[in-house]
C-alpha cells in the first residue's frame, strides 16, 4: 500500500489550528525549543522485521491478518511507519528469519522508502531445517566444539549479509545456560562463550559494532551464559573496542535499577544499543512506555546526561531499536504507540534543567531534584513530538492518520486475512 504525500499534508492541515494552539503554549514556556526540535526530528529508531506480524505465546497465537508475507512486505510495513512518523527510518534484520535474496533489490526498495538496514541479528536459539548440530545445549558454550563453530558460522555468515545490506552492527544474543543446578560449568560455559565471540569478532569490518546482549533467564531458568550486564560488559571488554553491551529493557530481574546500570555503561564507553519495550513481569515485550513510563524517562534522563557529558551525538552513536511482539493489538499500531513513548521520553529529557538538577544534586537538596526531574516528566510534551514529526514530512498525529486511512483494512485487502509472518 502505498501512502501518498498529500493525505499527510490534507490531515495536517486540518489538525492545524488545533496543534498550533498546544504547540505554541508548550514553546512560550521552553528556552530551547528549535535545539530540541531538530535532536527530535534526527532521532531515528529502528523496527524489527520480527515485530511486524502477530507473536503469540506458547499458548497460541491470534493472527490479525494483512501480516507480511515476505521481506519486502515487511520494508513495505516499515515505510508506512516511517511516512507516517518520519521517526523509524530502519530496519533491523533477523537471520535466517529474514534472508535478502537479491541484495541491490532489496537495498534500493528500503531506499525507496527512506530506510537503512540496522543491526543484524543472529539466531542460534532455534535448530533449523536443515541444521548439522542441535542448539538443544547452548550454542557458543556448549561442550562440543562442532556445536560451537557452528555458531561461530552462522554468526559470520550474518555479518556477511549485513554487509551486503549497508548494516554496521551484529547483535548477538544467546539464549545460552542451564535450566538445572550441575548442568553447567559456568566457568567453562564462558570460556567458551569468550573463544566463539572472539572469533565472530575477528570477522567484522574495522567500522562495525558488536552488542552482546544480556538477558537474566529464559529460555533457561537457572543461569543465562549472558545473564546480566557485568557478564555482557566484561565479554564486551575482553573482546576489544568495537564490542559493546546491549540494554533491553525486559531483560532484567524485578526492579533493577536500569537508568543507574546505562549511567555507567556509558561512563565506560560500552553502552553500544537498546531494545525498547515494556514489562510487568519480566520479558514481556509490551508496548514501550505502557506500564512504566517514569522509567523511561528516567532511563532517557541518563542517556542525555551521560551522552552529552562525552560529547556523543545523540542519534548516531548508540544504535536504538524496538523488541516487542504484539499478541492483542495491530502490530503497525503497537509500534507507532512504542516509537511515540520514546520520543516523548526523550523530549522530556532534553528539557530537564540540568544546570538546576546539578546544583540541587551538589547542596544535596534532594526535593529539588525531584522536582526538577518530575517538572520535565510532567510536562506534556505531545505537541513537541509532532511539530518535529510535521517538519520532517510526518503527521501531527500517525497513529490517527493510520486509522483514518484504513491501513489495516488494506493490507488485508491486498494480502489477505490469513497470513503468517516469520519469526519469534
Ligand atoms: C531475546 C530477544 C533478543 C532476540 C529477540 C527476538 O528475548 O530480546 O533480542 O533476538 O528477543
Ligand atoms: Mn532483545
Ligand atoms: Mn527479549
Amino acid at each position: 500500500m502505498q501512502l501518498e504525500k498529500y493525505k499527510i499534508d490534507e490531515f495536517n492541515y486540518a489538525q492545524q489550528a488545533a496543534h498550533t494552539r498546544k504547540f505554541e503554549f508548550l514553546a512560550e514556556g521552553l528556552s530551547n525549543v528549535e535545539d530540541v526540535l531538530q535532536k527530535l526530528v534526527d532521532f531515528q529508531i529502528a523496527i524489527p522485521s520480527w515485530a511486524l506480524g502477530t507473536g503469540g505465546t506458547r499458548f497460541g497465537r491470534f493472527s490479525g491478518g494483512g501480516e507480511p508475507r515476505s521481506l519486502e512486505e515487511k520494508i513495505e510495513d516499515v515505510g508506512l511507519l516511517h511516512s507516517l512518523n518520519r521517526s523509524c527510518g530502519a530496519i533491523s534484520l533477523h537471520i535466517p528469519w529474514d534472508i535478502p535474496q537479491d541484495y541491490q533489490a532489496t537495498k534500493s526498495l528500503a531506499a525507496q522508502y527512506g530506510l537503512t538496514f540496522d543491526a543484524v541479528n543472529s539466531n542460534t536459539f532455534q535448530d533449523q531445517a536443515n541444521q548439522q548440530k542441535s542448539y538443544k545445549f547452548g550454542s557458543m558454550q556448549h561442550t562440543d566444539k562442532a556445536v560451537r563453530q557452528q555458531a561461530i558460522d552462522h554468526n559470520i555468515e550474518v555479518i556477511k549479509h549485513g554487509i551486503a545490506l549497508g548494516s554496521e552492527s551484529l547483535t548477538v544474543w544467546l539464549a545460552d545456560g542451564s535450566s538445572f543446578p550441575g548442568q553447567l560449568n559456568f566457568r567453562k560455559a564462558f570460556q567458551n562463550t569468550l573463544e566463539s565471540l572472539q572469533e565472530v569478532y575477528a570477522a567484522m569490518p574495522d567500522n562495525w559494532k558488536m552488542y552482546v546482549e544480556y538477558k537474566a533467564f529464559e529460555p533457561n531458568f537457572y543461569s543465562t551464559t549472558i545473564g546480566d550486564w557485568g557478564q555482557s560488559l566484561l565479554l564486551a571488554n575482553k573482546l576489544g573496542d568495537k564490542a559493546y553491551t546491549l540494554v533491553d529493557l525486559g531483560h532484567h530481574l524485578p526492579n533493577a535499577n536500569i537508568e543507574q546500570i546505562v549511567s555507567l555503561l556509558l561512563m565506560e564507553g560500552k553502552l553500544g544499543g537498546f531494545h525498547f519495550n515494556d514489562s510487568k513481569y519480566s520479558d514481556d515485550d509490551l508496548t514501550a512506555g505502557s506500564i512504566k513510563p517514569y522509567q523511561l524517562f528516567l532511563i532517557f534522563n541518563e542517556l542525555v546526561e551521560g551522552m552529552d557529558a562525552r560529547g556523543m551525538n545523540h542519534a548516531t552513536d548508540l544504535g536504538w531499536m524496538i523488541d516487542a511482539s504484539h499478541n492483542l493489538k495491530d502490530p503497525l499500531e503497537d509500534l507507532l504507540q512504542s516509537v511515540q513513548a520514546i520520543m516523548i521520553a526523550y523530549a522530556q529529557s532534553l528539557i530537564v534543567d540540568r544546570t538546576a538538577l546539578a546544583e540541587a544534586q551538589q547542596n544535596n537538596d534532594v526535593a529539588r531534584a525531584q522536582e526538577i526531574l518530575q517538572d520535565a516528566f510532567r510536562t506534556d510534551v505531545r505537541a513537541l513530538v509532532a511539530e518535529a514529526q510535521v517538519r520532517a514530512g510526518g503527521a501531527s498525529n500517525a497513529l490517527q492518520l493510520y486509522r483514518q486511512l484504513k491501513v489495516r483494512e488494506n493490507l488485508i485487502q491486498e494480502r489477505g486475512l490469513k497470513t503468517v509472518s516469520s519469526g519469534l
